[in-house]
């Protein structure tokens, strides 16, 4: 039985369906150690053995629903031919937006840079049982791969909205061209075997209330479109709009919501009708001590006990997580009785 893609799809599944953001990654030694011998960090996410191998990593020492392809959201912007690396200490560094280069880069253009992506996808349909495992694909959000690739860094760093949406129509075609990329690379991620697609509008949070409908709702609804249209479900997660999430999932009605940890989970629970929901926990909890923990994931899986709900956190794990923190966490969920 595949409980996150039955959960999904408002089929039959026992149990509560469990995976994390950032599974795979700097928390894991296995991975940490391929890591140190691929300092060029794009090259890693496009070495079809190791990112296979990588994506399977968590996999291997625990008991997921779930692989979620090991790569990044900016393969995007450099697909587009805008080059990014990875400063180690600093985060992505994009080089300066060239509209007309994107804006000529087609399909095709796109693909010779990016389909080593898909392969990774059928590598891992190859090693794992799909009637028991999802595989994710992702993607950045429009809004999120516009910030980054017009702030030229982690907005973390630096930022000022007034900045990034001051020429409107370099930010209009912008924002088509990306609309239309994502959906071709979520196309092909789902060509490959992807049997659930994520969208990650990590900073939607940054955006004001107004514009939220303009460069957050909108997108996604466009894009959860495409992917419904390839019988793919979808989870979105805006993060960090707060009680928006309502409005969000009104207009763009994803197969789930992912929420943060900065939103009341009995808020979610009373005001959602039985949209599924995934995540919430503080991925600090994590660093805190095992009692800490039990009560923190108990506090989620009680609050959504009587509702379709998805174990995840509210955010990426932190490199500073234990290992066997994560399994913890997979066995008081497993043991819970709903
Ligand atoms: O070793 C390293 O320094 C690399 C760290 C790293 C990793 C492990 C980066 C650079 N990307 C990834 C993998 C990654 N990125 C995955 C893999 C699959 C998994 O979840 O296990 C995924 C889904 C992403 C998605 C991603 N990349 C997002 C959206 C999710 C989120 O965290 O909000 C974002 C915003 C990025 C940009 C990015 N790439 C890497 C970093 C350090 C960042 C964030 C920079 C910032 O804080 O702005």
């Amino acid at each position: 039985m595949n409980r996150l893609n039955n959960c999904l799809e408002n089929k039959k599944y026992s149990g509560i369906p469990i995976w994390f953001m950032r599974q795979a990654g700097r928390y894991l030694p296995e991975f940490i150690e391929i890591r140190k011998k691929n300092q060029d960090f794009l090259k890693l996410c496009f070495n079809q053995d190791l990112s296979t191998q990588i994506s399977l990593q968590p996999l291997k020492r625990f008991d997921l629903d779930a692989v979620i392809l090991f790569s990044d959201i900016l393969v995007i912007p450099f697909g587009l031919g805008q080059n990014v690396k990875f400063e180690k200490g600093f985060g992505p560094k994009l080089e300066k937006v060239n509209l007309e280069k994107i804006i000529n880069t087609d399909k095709k253009d796109f693909l010779n840079k990016v389909s080593p992506v898909y392969e990774i996808i059928k590598n891992i349909k190859k090693k794992i049982n799909i009637n028991e495992k999802s595989i994710i694909g992702f993607v950045g959000a429009p809004w999120t791969l516009l910030l980054y690739m017009l702030n030229q860094q982690s907005p973390k760093r630096n930022f000022e909205i007034e900045k990034i949406i001051k020429d409107q129509e370099l930010v209009k075609n912008l924002l088509k061209k990306l609309e239309e990329i994502i959906c071709l690379h979520i196309e092909k991620q789902i060509e490959a075997g992807a049997t659930v697609i994520q969208i990650f509008d990590s900073w939607a949070g940054l955006l004001p209330k107004k514009e939220l409908l303009k460069y957050c709702f909108e997108p996604n609804l466009n894009i959860v479109n495409f992917v419904k249209s390839k019988k793919t479900p979808v989870i979105c997660f805006p993060r960090d709009i707060g009680q928006e999430y309502l409005e969000f999932s009104n207009i763009v009605k994803p197969s789930c919501l992912s929420i943060d940890y900065n939103i009341d989970p009995k808020w979610v629970v009373n005001n959602f009708n039985s949209l599924p929901i995934q995540g919430g926990l503080d991925p600090k909890i994590l660093l805190t001590d095992s009692k800490n923990i039990k009560k923190n994931v108990e506090k989620y899986l009680e609050v959504f006990k009587d509702y379709p709900y998805i174990f995840n956190l509210g955010h990426g794990v932190l490199p500073e997580t234990k290992p066997e923190t994560i399994n913890s966490i997979i066995q008081i969920v497993r043991n819970f009785k709903k």
